[in-house]
């Protein structure tokens, strides 16, 4: 086992690279992409783009190093079925969750609008875990992938910084993860929240887990 460290805030974070994952939350057309349903709701989608070329960096980079990759979509069975009526009515939308959208029926698998951006498409071997809630621990397999491959760290990107990394972040807390997130490999639709999102993680002697970046990760990991 050799151990590495990447400097982070609020200190440096030593890890092992063959029990850490790279966990990439929901890059979904939809939330990213002009034209879909984020941009759909009145959110200004550039913001999120921005991370997509350090995603890509650090994507190349873990799967260089052989770390674990696993990348996650947010979204319901055809049916719905698994869908809490209390999300799906929330907000009273003219077009939510399970309705026809600009790029298929909004979060629902299989549709267009609801893969993942071809920028950060998984390759042969990783998982998609396809989740029905923010967190990528609830009602999903992912624990116990990680647990079967001894994962002890993630790298968690993706978006929204403040809803799905966020509460991801804080399930893997609970569950005994140490979780690092690259402020750059994250984003949100308000930049605040952002800015927020970020504080509170590594507040507190790093409450949740540890900030750091794609180009500061990627050090690590050579
Ligand atoms: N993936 C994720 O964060 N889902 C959201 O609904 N995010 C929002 O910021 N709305």
């Amino acid at each position: 086992m050799t151990l590495k460290t990447i400097k982070a805030e609020p200190y440096e974070l030593e890890f092992d690279p063959s029990r850490t994952a790279l966990v990439m939350i929901d890059m979904q057309r939809d939330f990213v992409e002009p034209g879909g349903f984020g941009e759909m709701l009145g959110n200004d989608v550039s913001l999120l783009r921005s991370t997509i070329e350090p995603c890509q960096r650090l994507l190349a980079a873990a799967r260089e190093a052989g770390l674990f990759v696993v990348h996650t979509r947010e979204g319901h069975r055809p049916d719905l079925s698994d869908c809490p009526p209390a999300k799906r009515l929330r907000g009273g939308l003219e077009c939510g969750i399970g309705d026809k959208g600009p790029m298929g029926r909004i979060l629902v698998r299989g549709e267009y609008g609801h893969d993942i951006i071809p920028e950060l498409y998984p390759v042969d071997g990783e998982p998609v875990i396809d989740k029905p809630g923010k967190g990528a621990f609830f009602a999903t397999d992912l624990d116990l992938l990680l647990r079967n491959r001894e994962i002890r760290t993630l790298i968690v990107c993706g978006v929204t910084a403040e809803v799905c990394v966020h509460t991801t972040v804080r399930e893997a807390n609970d569950r005994g993860y140490e979780c690092v997130v690259p402020s750059d490999c994250v984003a949100s639709y308000f930049p605040e929240f952002y800015r927020v999102a970020l504080e509170m993680i590594k507040a507190q002697g790093g409450i949740f887990g540890w900030v750091s970046d794609a180009d500061r990760v990627i050090e690590a990991l050579a």
